[in-house]
């Protein structure tokens, strides 16, 4: 060892002295720290540097150089391996280190030579197999089964056996089988082989041993690559679809699929597709907004060129031509403005007016064309409303003055697009025709005929007012500035009386009534007026009874037989009215035979109507005359007037035809006997009656005793003369019977009705008799 040293120093020596590159040989096996070799420099007076300038090939695996003060003056310089140092002599078997030594001025520079040794006795794993990431051996997926894949050579290995396992583990399902490696390092594929497991990469570690308990790792990634594909090709170039805008963003269109193995697919033209995608892997295309045509611009036709591509060689590809087409759908109905109309317009609109005018537009399609239709409901099939395009109108007059209720028209506008499936809007219409007081109401001038006496609350009658306007006849009836004579009902228009007539005073009226319509009109205080007069006419009614002159006559007659005479003329009037001068006559009692009659007011007397043989004898005849007076109204006031006729029968040989009067004395005063049919009261007539008759009587009586004293003497040639007269009193109605006639058999009084009593000369009999009916009771 001291020999050794003592060669070193002695080389260093020769080396500062000689300055001469010099090598070193060490042995690969050599690990850090390792000093290569220690060299002394003379350095007495300055303090000495060594540096390591360069490495040649450059490596980590020196330290820079140290130098220590051996002895005086002699330093000792030192250069080891780094920790890093790695050393290999099949990779790099001489490194040159240029190093530098100074002292004061003097610098000496030169290589040193490393040559590193092999050392037989190492094996070493080495190369990328070593690193981390470790070796990588590509393999189709379509290797063989088994098949040799790789040979792991590791340096220095030379004919020695070394064992080397796989150590990582092989699982399934990731590892379809293991993979084996031998001790020549052949790595062999799975007996399973590797088909389908493109692209797995499979990480194996491995363990190199050799005996003497040397041992390394290192690591071989095994990357399965895809078959080498043929070729990419679609089945056809092109292809168009229709498809339908209602689609939703998302919605699958066509999946496309071309022939090959690993394949993408992509749009690339337009790049990027607004309207449309494709699944990279699965080639579907899909939506991917609203395909609204309305909205989306430029949807209806789209043309889409895919292409498909190798994953792992993008340049193998093939390209495909997809045209889309939108169809649209209906899918909206029109909408309109407004969606509802509610109007309300005066009967009296004209026609053409224009209510509304509709604005409906399609959300499927700006343009298309609408269609508008009007369809009532009520009144059914009206023609009051017309739609011309989409302007509602008034078609025919809305008069509702006419019967049937017009107020209200219903409709409806339907609006039709024309797409498919076609889609209807219905806009309601409704039409508030309102009233218009168009016409005053009328009534036709009348005249109304009443009775003065008519009392108070008499209807007169009634004015029939009449208004056209709807509703028909709504009406008030007034009286404009009457007396207050009249009064005229508010609604029925009924006239009636309110206060007392007086024909002598005023015979006519004439009243205008006004007519005042209601509730005809939107606004209720538009109300119309109209008149008309009504004319009152008082009719006159007799206040007083006839009155004759005289009353009470008698008269002989010599008349001719088989002739016809006048006997005389009953003059009756009103004295208190005396321009009332028509009155009727008429015989209502002792007329036997008929042999009398009256014209107007003149008594005839007829004896053809009797006929052979004519009597011979003288006969008398009491006459009752009924007056009554004749007028506007019904005759109601009424006297009886009597006349007694002598009827003597005369030969043409003997004398002419006279008539012999004799007129009742002033001193017998004849009773006539007034009778108003409406108004009989008993009480004072009975009275009158009673004492009348009683005075009557004895005053015929008296005139009879002496008519019998004077004509005793003419007995033998004058008939035979009444020996009494009766002077009856004319009843009408149901006055009854004179009291005084009780000798009548009462059974026959109980049959007839006789008004009273009188004696035929020519038959010599009594009889009673009726003055209405002329009826004869023989006694
Ligand atoms: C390595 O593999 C061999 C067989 O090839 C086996 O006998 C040996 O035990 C394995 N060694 C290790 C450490 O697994
Ligand atoms: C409009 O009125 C006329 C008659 O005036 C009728 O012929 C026509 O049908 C009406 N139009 C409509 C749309 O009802
Ligand atoms: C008298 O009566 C007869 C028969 O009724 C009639 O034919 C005749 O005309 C009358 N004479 C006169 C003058 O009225
Ligand atoms: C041992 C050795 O060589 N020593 C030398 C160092 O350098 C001085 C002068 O430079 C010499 O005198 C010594 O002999």
């Amino acid at each position: 060892m001291a020999l050794l040293r003592l060669l070193s120093i002695f080389a260093l020596l020769i080396s500062v002295l000689h300055s001469l590159p010099w090598s070193i040989d060490i042995s690969e096996s050599q690990g850090p720290g390792t000093i290569l070799q220690p060299f002394s420099f003379n350095c007495s007076s300055y303090m000495p540097t060594l540096e390591l300038l360069s490495v040649r090939p450059p490596t980590s695996f020196f330290n820079n150089p140290s130098l220590h003060r051996h002895d005086k003056g002699i330093y000792l310089g030192k250069v080891t391996l780094s920790s890093s140092a790695r050393l290999d002599a099949l990779a790099v078997n001489r490194y040159e280190l240029q190093l530098q030594y100074k002292c004061g001025n003097f610098v000496l520079a030169g290589p040193l030579f490393v040559h590193v040794q092999r050392d037989p006795g190492r094996i070493r794993c080495a190369g990328p197999f070593a690193s981390p990431a470790g070796e990588f051996v590509y393999v189709p997926e379509t290797v063989t089964p088994g098949a040799l894949l790789y040979a792991l050579l590791l340096p220095g290995l030379g004919v020695q056996r070394a064992q080397m396992n796989i150590t990582s583990a092989q699982d399934p399902p990731f590892f379809p089988g293991p993979f084996s490696i031998d001790d020549q390092g052949f790595l062999r594929a799975p007996s399973q082989g590797l088909k389908g497991q493109a692209p797995k990469t499979f990480q194996l570690q491995i363990l190199v041993s050799l005996g003497k308990g040397q041992s390394c790792k290192g690591m071989l990634t095994v990357k399965v690559l895809p078959a080498p594909s043929s070729q990419v090709s679609f089945p056809q170039k092109a292809q168009s679809i229709t498809i339908s805008e209602d689609l939703v963003p998302g919605s699958k269109v066509i999946q496309v699929e071309a022939r090959g193995f690993n394949l993408c697919y992509e749009i690339f033209s337009p790049r990027p597709s607004p309207f449309y995608s494709i699944g990279q892997a699965d080639g579907v295309v899909r939506t991917t907004v609203p395909l609204d045509l309305a909205r989306a611009q430029g949807a209806g036709v789209t043309k889409l060129q895919v292409r498909a591509f190798e994953k792992l060689r993008p340049w193998v590809s093939a390209e495909f031509d997809l045209t889309v087409n939108v169809r649209a759908v209906n899918q909206w109905p029109p909408r309109c403005h407004p969606a509802l109309l509610v109007t309300q317009i005066p009967e009296t609109v004209p026609v053409g007016t224009v209510l509304n005018t509709l604005t409906c537009v399609d959300p499927d399609s700006t343009s298309a064309p609408l269609s508008y239709q009007l369809q009532f409901h009520n009144p059914p099939d009206s023609a009051s409303l017309r739609l011309r395009d989409r302007v509602l109108e008034v078609n025919t007059t809305l008069d509702c003055d006419t019967p049937g209720a017009c107020f209200q028209h219903a409709a409806s506008i339907l609006v039709f697009d024309n797409g498919q499936p076609q889609m209807t809007t219905e806009v309601l219409v409704l039409v508030m025709v309102t009233p218009v007081n168009e016409f005053s109401p009328a009534c036709v001038p009348r005249t109304f005929r009443v009775r003065e006496d008519a009392g108070p609350h008499t209807l007169l009658g009634s004015i029939v007012g009449t208004d056209m306007d709807y509703p028909p006849n709504s009406l008030e009836y007034y009286i404009s500035g009457a007396p207050p004579t009249f009064a005229v009902d508010r609604l029925s228009g009924e006239l009636h009386l309110l206060g007392p007539l007086d024909y002598e005073q005023q015979r006519l009226y004439r009243i205008t009534i006004l007519l005042i319509d209601h509730s005809q009109d939107w606004d209720l205080n538009l109300r119309r007026s109209g008149s008309c007069t009504i004319t009152i006419e008082v009719e006159d009614v007799n206040d007083h009874a006839p009155e004759c002159e005289p009353p009470f006559q008698e008269l002989t007659i010599y008349t001719p037989l088989g002739r016809s005479m006048e006997v005389t003329k009953v003059s009756c009037w009103i004295p208190q009215e005396p321009q009332r001068s028509a009155l009727s006559y008429s015989i209502v009692g002792g007329n036997s035979q008929s042999r009398f009659r009256l014209q107007g007011s003149v008594l005839m007397h007829n004896d053809t109507a009797l006929g052979p043989p004519w009597p011979e004898q003288p006969c008398t005849y009491e006459l009752l005359i009924h007056v009554a007076d004749v007028g506007p109204s019904i005759p109601h006031l009424s006297t009886t007037a009597t006349i007694i006729v002598h009827l003597v029968p005369w030969r043409a040989s003997t004398v002419a035809t006279s008539t012999h009067r004799s007129t009742v004395s002033s001193t017998m005063t004849p009773l006539i006997v007034t009778d108003v049919e409406a108004f009989w009261k008993p009480e004072p007539w009975f009275v009158v009656v009673l004492t009348a008759t009683g005075a009557v009587f004895l005053l015929v009586l008296g005139w009879l005793l002496s008519r019998i004293l004077r004509g005793f003497a003419q007995s033998l040639q004058a008939p035979n003369k009444p020996a009494r007269a009766l002077l009856l009193n004319s009843i009408q109605g149901n006055a009854g019977s004179i009291e005084r006639l009780k000798e009548a058999p009462r059974k026959e009084m109980s049959q007839h009705h006789f008004d009273g009593r009188a004696h035929d000369v020519c038959t010599g009999r009594d009889y009673l008799f009726n003055t209405r009916t002329g009826a004869r009771h023989w006694l």
